[in-house]
């Protein structure tokens, strides 16, 4: 039996943020160290995967994607005491100095919500989280394997060009595509219960990558700003860009009609030479911050919906915040692929 190759390293637990403001309110961290170490859990105990440590951070492919600046940032925050987290308190964009990304106090111009942390050990998660995928994406590229997973964490679609937010530091998904970009056209699948601002920002204009994300209702869900379907990229890559809403409550039925409807014979008549999916879980009927209705059993059925576009496919680890059903939940979808 081929086992599918799983990359993720116990750094990425070193990061341990603490909480969050929400809408105003003080919350518990929702991506917590808790989040990898369920997935990690129920990976190792099922044959079917093989645990795979990347050895280094690639900082070269991050700056291929992301402005310098959010490294030399968390760079920064490197310096801050064991245990403080940093929030910014000023989001000036239009800045009347050039901002320095040296200074911690100018990460209000690089951050674009109140959910996501500096520490001190930011830098060194988010690098190895960026590990994670490119591993994988290398594995699919050289042909090793069909299909790969990354258990980045933490997640990456949310972060663009040069902005962090939504839990996300550097874009995993875009590191991937960037890599698989030197083989043809590539298609993004973004199936986290929210729409993957950073992704679509960073492919917008760029025709080789196909960005598509399937989520709530941006109107009432992160990031509110962006994800509508009138959103269908710019320039050269003017109709290379779609936004699929589904309602609050969806169910797989629903869910299924989508991908098979809307998304498929898009994917299908691009002609792709790779797939990434962004895979997220918060659209499970328990997530605490997604309303999706996906039962554990039916993520299998999504997993071999897609699997059966037949393409190379790099998984890549998202959203999901129901830390004890998380685990179930990535494997139950992973064997869709199997
Ligand atoms: N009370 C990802 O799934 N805050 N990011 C929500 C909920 C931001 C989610 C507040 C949600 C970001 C990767
Ligand atoms: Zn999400």
């Amino acid at each position: 039996m081929e086992k599918m190759s799983v990359f993720f390293n116990q750094k990425q637990l070193e990061f341990a943020p603490k909480y969050e403001w929400a809408l105003g309110n003080r919350i518990k961290h929702p991506e917590s160290t808790k989040r990898a170490e369920s997935i990690f859990k129920a990976l190792s105990k099922d044959k079917s995967f093989n645990i795979i440590e990347p050895k280094k951070i690639p900082m070269s492919a991050i700056r291929d994607v992301h402005d310098f600046h959010l490294w030399t940032l968390y760079n920064a925050a490197e310096q801050l005491p064991d245990d403080q987290e940093f929030y910014p308190s000023v989001f000036l964009q239009r800045a009347g100095i050039e901002p320095n990304p040296a200074n911690i106090k100018h990460a209000g111009y690089y951050c674009f919500d109140s959910g996501t942390p500096l520490n001190n050990k930011t830098l060194s998660a988010a690098g190895w989280s960026a590990a994670c995928a490119l591993e994988a994406t290398k594995t699919v590229a050289s042909g090793k394997a069909r299909v790969a997973y990354a258990l980045s964490r933490p997640p990456g679609h949310h972060a663009s060009f040069d902005t962090y937010g939504g839990y996300c530091y550097f874009n995993n998904a875009a590191i991937a595509a960037r890599e698989l970009k030197k083989k043809g056209r590539v298609a993004i699948l973004d199936i986290d219960f929210h729409h993957g601002n950073g992704s679509q920002e960073i492919f917008y204009e760029d025709p080789d990558v196909m960005v598509i994300s399937i989520h709530g209702d941006p109107r009432e869900y992160f990031p509110y700003l962006i994800g509508f379907p009138t959103e269908t990229g710019k320039g050269k890559g003017a109709g290379f860009n779609l936004n699929v809403i589904l309602p609050t409550g969806t169910k797989i039925k629903a869910y299924e009609n989508a991908l098979k409807k809307q998304v498929f014979p898009i994917i299908k008549a691009y002609e792709p030479a790779h797939l990434i999916v962004s895979a997220g879980f918060d659209t499970y009927r328990l997530d605490p911050i997604g309303r999706f209705d996906i039962d554990t059993s039916e993520y299998e059925r999504m997993g071999r919906l897609i699997n059966d576009l037949g393409l190379p496919t790099v998984i890549l680890q998202e959203g999901g915040y129901h830390t004890k059903d998380l685990g179930s939940n990535v494997r139950s979808f992973l064997q869709g692929f199997l």
